[in-house]
């Protein structure tokens, strides 16, 4: 077994590229790829000056965040509150049928604890608190699409990247972003979940040089997975359970869902700005998890590594 590298032991994590050791260092990962404050041209706000300024607000929350720090609370507008009434309700009508089942287990709690109802946004420290108690996972907030590579880094110590701002008035039913709609109705059930972190968020981290691949299997399972339970497609990606366009369009062709693979769906394209070209499922939510534990232990690093859960830290281990 894996023992801890001694002071004698020559391997230096200076010679690897730079990842966060320390949950707080994850105050240095910050790389929002696109968006951010400054809106790509595509995007349905870009010519919306108002909403261009409040994105600017939400952004400068995100980059004053420091590890430790309470999530500012959001006064959000009457017209905010609207587009996420309408994505809450719409969404709502299609979760008993096509959500999986460890997704609609912690709708009540969430209901009682946090404040999910169609006339108010959820607040994230609220949640934050309350994940805190059930999975151990916290909350930072983001100002948009943030690097896979810091996105996964975050996982390895619980943390969950969260955007707070929420997606323009004029496609409540689709957005190329993540907004606050699809963190809290897309992730926040299934991590809330005891039944769901495990590997499934855990061991992405800290495998640097294939975070390309983890990556894209993040996206295909978390974002946008399948799985079948009682003989029925469920849904469990979070990029579909926040899209009542894109979750219609997902369960309505069938022949666009196969089977997950992570050798093959690893090979697989992540479309940003619309739909993907496929989607992939599993026989089980069970086996999801399997199949990444399979994969994950067939990696093969120059170290291995250990979270420690008393320092919130990495250490590295010998591999002999
Ligand atoms: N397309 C999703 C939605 O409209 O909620 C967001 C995807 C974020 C990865
Ligand atoms: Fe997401």
């Amino acid at each position: 077994p894996p023992i801890p590298l001694s002071a004698t032991t020559s391997f230096d994590f200076e010679d690897m590229p730079w990842f966060p050791k320390r949950i707080q260092d994850i105050d240095l990962a910050q790389n929002v790829l696109r968006y951010g404050s400054a809106l790509d041209a595509d995007h349905p706000g870009f010519k919306d000056p108002i909403y261009r300024e409040r994105r600017e607000h939400f952004a400068r929350i995100a980059n004053n965040h420091k590890y430790g720090k309470p999530i500012p609370q959001v006064q959000y507008t009457q017209e905010e509150i609207k587009t996420w009434g309408t994505v809450f309700r719409e969404l709502h009508k299609r979760y008993q049928k096509h959500a999986c089942k460890e997704y609609l287990e912690n709708w009540p709690q969430l209901v009682k604890y946090c404040g999910y109802r169609e006339d108010n946004i959820p607040q994230l420290q609220d949640v934050n608190i309350f994940l805190k108690r059930k999975t151990g996972f916290q909350l930072r907030p983001v100002a948009g699409y943030l690097s896979p590579r810091d996105f996964l880094s975050g996982l390895a110590f619980r943390l969950f990247h969260c955007t707070q701002y929420i997606r323009h008035s004029s496609d409540p039913f689709y957005t190329p972003e993540p907004d606050c709609c699809h963190e809290l109705l897309g992730h926040m059930p299934l991590l809330a979940n005891p039944k769901v972190p495990g590997i499934l968020y855990k061991s992405w981290c800290l495998t640097n040089n294939l975070r390309y691949c983890f990556g894209q299997l993040y996206f295909f399972t978390i974002e946008f997975g399948l799985c079948k339970q009682n003989g029925e497609m469920k849904v469990y990606g979070a990029g579909l359970l926040s899209s009542v366009a894109e979750l219609e369009y997902a369960i309505s062709h069938p022949e666009k869902i196969s089977r997950f693979d992570p050798n093959v769906t690893c090979k697989q394209e992540c479309i940003i700005t619309s739909y993907q070209l496929g989607y992939w499922y599993t026989d089980s939510f069970e086996e999801a998890k399997e199949k990444m534990r399979a994969y994950a232990e067939g990696i093969q690093r120059p170290f291995g590594i250990r979270y420690n859960p008393y320092t919130q830290s990495v250490e590295a281990l010998s591999n002999e």
